[in-house]
């Protein structure tokens, strides 16, 4: 069959665990932050995944922070807003949940444990459920983070456990991390194959899979996220000089393969997003 819709391409700026040492360009503050999630909406990014960096620059999940990042985009452009409840590599769960009282459109969520390169990124399902209902009592729509196909059956038995609220199952298959699912055209064809019939997904490679799974997701029909969270080079042995350009090649490429870039209002439509309560 040949993908109709739209595609959704999501920026994800920023990061947890990324630092200038390693990409000189990465956005910091919340109004570096703001400019650049707008200059990769005018390339074509519908939706921004956000993570949040304290005065010294380093990971936080603070409300307060988040706070001043959602203002900063607000005041910009209209993109959905998606913050991360994976923050980074060791926080705590009470940590991790403070951007959901802002009531984001969306929130990530990931659902297992996962080896992340030397580290490990835990996620215990009684975490991850909590995390679920916490979502769900403020309106928001939960993106399931994907890092390996165990997790997709483990985000299906908690809706089907928890089916009271019909909302919009959405994914994003995150390939390539050192530890989880390999970033490959075969790993996107296999892992939508699972999804059940209505359900969204967009697909991430890590590093030099980027490519191949852009590719890969846009023939599928899915959708399409990357930013310096996922990336740091724009080309092999090459740093990328801002989000906005990784953003504005998916862009080329979305329309080369004969497929249309959604503005932020198709997206909120694809993702049922006035259905739900939160506007962050
Ligand atoms: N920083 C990673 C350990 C998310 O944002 O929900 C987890 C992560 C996933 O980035
Ligand atoms: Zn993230």
């Amino acid at each position: 069959m040949v993908p109709v819709d739209p595609v959704i391409i999501t920026v994800a700026p920023v990061g947890g665990e990324l630092s200038r040492a390693e990409q000189p360009n990465l956005p910091l503050t919340a109004e570096e932050i703001g400019a650049e999630v707008a200059r990769s909406a005018e390339a074509g990014a519908s939706i921004v995944h956000v993570h949040a960096r304290d005065e010294a620059g380093e990971p936080t999940q603070s409300r307060e922070a988040f706070a001043r990042i959602i203002e900063a985009i607000r005041a910009r452009c209209d993109i959905v807003v998606q913050t991360s409840t994976g923050g980074s590599v060791g926080m705590s769960e009470a940590h991790r949940s403070e951007p959901l009282d802002l009531r984001p459109e969306m929130a990530t969520l990931t659902t297992g444990t996962v080896n992340f390169g030397d580290e490990v990124f835990q996620n215990p399902f009684p975490m991850v459920e909590r995390i679920f209902l916490a979502m769900r009592e403020r309106g928001i729509l939960p993106e399931f983070e994907i890092f390996d196909s165990g997790m997709v059956d483990t985000a299906l038995r908690l809706v089907a456990a928890h089916d009271a609220t019909p909302h919009r199952l959405h994914f994003d298959f995150v390939l390539g991390v050192p530890g989880g699912m390999r970033g490959s055209p075969g790993a996107v064809a296999f892992l939508s194959s699972l999804l059940p019939d209505g359900a969204t997904w967009t697909a991430t490679g890590i590093g030099r899979t980027h490519l191949p799974v852009t590719l890969a997701a846009l023939a599928l029909g899915g959708n399409v996220r990357t930013g310096f969270e996922d990336t740091i080079y724009y080309a092999r042995g090459e740093l990328g000089a801002s989000n906005a350009d990784l953003i504005a090649r998916v862009a080329r490429l979305t329309r080369e393969a004969g497929r249309a870039v959604a503005t932020p209002a198709q997206a909120r439509e694809m993702l049922g997003l006035g259905d739900l309560g939160g506007r962050g």
